[in-house]
């Protein structure tokens, strides 16, 4: 069986309800998921939620509830995001899962028969929001932070089974100079390189002052350290220990998507883990920025974390996607506010992508009784649309590949006001007027195939929008049944085909 693409959001705590963090690596990986698709690719599509560990048992016991109770309850609300966000994943996991334990324990008997894990006592801090041991530099830097910025720590001493961290820090520099591609962006790749050539300590893997979490195998005293747990998740999914077949069609993952704040984890302690266990690398570590709100941090204690639902609730599930994709360089941090979201709404969805669809429609409308029509012979200009289309097509691919979903759009969105520019040019309204149905048919013709291929490109990223400018094509195949190689052939929209203006795609909105 082939390779399938295989991608991977981090899977999320749930002593918190979403925000538009988790909204935003889940959409980034499902535009990427849609994309593959449209190449053509098998595609598995992983996300879930990390319900173990410390934090979550404390949140839960601040609530009077059970930890479990606690994540039965959240995870709804992750699931239920995936729907309103148009996520087509195939597989959500939760680490309270029975299949996700056998994998655990599994992982942690092949790290241990590699000789990589000994008993020993820990002594020194720990980071419970973060789930994290804080290293002697880590603690000088905490202590160098103004104090309402510090995390809290807490002094910790017990008896813990450590991994041998240590023993892969050449190794891991090793794999990142051959695979320089590991870790995107480049410049986080030597963030990466600059901590592991630090020293790198041994690492504790387990904890006995607490006890929701998987137990040690052979010492139940002891919990399996939450991110030893959470990070296996990524072959769990995928059929580990037992289902080889799924195995071997979806590992190595092809990218793990990860914000900035847990690049190390993904990129240093996991490839460690897998190398100890004799299981490849996943083959790239992906870790994009970090949003803020109208200019702040979004906090709890400030008020100002986003709710998605609300998001979606008052701009559509499309808009949002399409904000958050276009706004910022996918690695770097970004601000989200509603007025940039209504600037780009009224500025691109509505007078861009919205306005070229409705007249053109309208037009067709009027003119040709809402049929498609024939076209004549080709001038120079429309030839000129053809190929943008298809240089557009071509370059929205290799920015897909590279991850970089604004530069796509961008390209779209510049093909689009090339396309608008032909309108404009070509005002077949003035040959409406002059009664030239040829030349009508055949400019009307090929701004219709140019919004064919737009309509595809779009896809990914506002899939709904995408169906209902289809629709409004009137073509008798379903938009899911087009790949990116029809958006290659210009005339994707067949002449006959009945169109319909409809409603406007993209309602303006006033700025608040
Ligand atoms: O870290 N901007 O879970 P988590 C952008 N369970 N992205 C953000 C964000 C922001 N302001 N805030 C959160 C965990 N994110 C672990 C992961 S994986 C094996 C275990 C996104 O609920 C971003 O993807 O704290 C970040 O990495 C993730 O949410 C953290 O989610």
């Amino acid at each position: 069986m082939s390779k399938t693409f295989y991608v991977t959001t981090p899977i999320y705590y749930v002593n918190d309800v979403p925000h538009i963090g988790h909204a935003y690596t889940t959409i980034a990986a499902d535009v990427i998921a849609r994309f593959k698709r449209l190449q053509g690719n098998k595609v598995f599509f992983l996300t879930g939620t990390d319900e173990h560990g410390q934090k979550i048992e404390r949140t839960a016991e601040s609530n009077g509830e059970k930890p479990i109770e606690l994540a039965d309850r959240v995870v709804k609300r992750f699931q239920n995001l995936s729907d309103a966000l148009n996520i087509t994943n195939d597989d959500f996991i939760r680490t309270t899962e029975e299949r996700h334990r056998i994998s655990v324990e599994e992982i942690f008997r092949r790290v241990e028969k590699a000789g990589d894990i000994y008993l020993s006592e820990y002594e020194g801090w720990y980071d419970v929001r973060n789930e994290a041991f804080i290293t002697e530099t880590q603690l000088e830097e905490i202590m160098d932070l103004p104090e309402e910025k510090r995390p809290i720590i807490e002094k910790v001493k017990e008896e813990s089974y450590f991994f041998r961290l240590s023993k892969y820090q050449e190794p891991l520099l090793e794999y990142y100079k051959d695979h320089p591609d590991f870790v995107s962006p480049s410049y986080r790749l030597n963030e990466v390189v600059k901590f592991v050539e630090g020293g790198l300590r041994d690492l504790s893997i387990s904890r006995t002052t607490f006890t929701w979490g998987i137990a040690v195998p052979g010492n139940p005293k002891h919990v399996i350290y939450v991110w030893f747990d959470a990070l296996t998740n990524y072959l769990t999914g995928v059929g580990f220990p037992d289902n080889e077949k799924m195995l071997n069609a979806n590992w190595p993952a092809d990218v793990h998507l990860v914000g900035k704040d847990i690049l190390r984890f993904h990129a240093v302690y996991w490839p460690a883990f897998l190398m100890s266990a004799g299981i490849l690398l996943p083959k790239k570590v992906f870790a994009h920025g970090w949003w803020t709100v109208e200019g702040e941090k979004m906090s709890k204690s400030v008020g100002n974390v986003v709710d998605p639902y609300q998001v979606v609730e008052e701009f559509g599930a499309d808009v949002f996607r399409y904000f958050l994709m276009r706004e910022i360089p996918f690695g770097q941090d970004g601000d989200f506010s509603k007025n940039s979201i209504i600037a780009r709404v009224n500025g691109e969805l509505a007078n861009g992508l919205g306005n070229l669809v409705s007249r053109t429609l309208g037009m067709i409308e009027k003119y040709f009784d809402g049929k498609v029509p024939e076209p004549g012979e080709l001038k120079d200009e429309d030839e000129s649309v053809r190929t943008k289309a298809l240089s557009s097509v071509e370059l929205v691919e290799k920015e897909m590949d590279e991850m970089a979903f604004h530069k796509a759009l961008v390209s779209l969105w510049d093909f689009i006001g090339d396309v608008n520019k032909y309108v404009d040019e070509s005002a077949p309204w003035i040959l409406a007027k002059e009664k030239n149905e040829e030349r009508l048919g055949t400019v009307l013709w090929t701004i219709v195939q140019a919004i064919g291929v737009v309509t595809i490109l779009i896809y990914p990223f506002m899939p709904e929008s995408a169906e209902k400018i289809w629709e409004r094509l009137g073509s008798s195949q379903p938009l899911n049944s087009k790949l990116l190689s029809d958006a290659k052939e210009w005339g994707i929209v067949k002449s006959g085909q009945t169109v319909e203006k409809g409603q406007s795609l993209f309602p303006r909105f006033e700025n608040k």
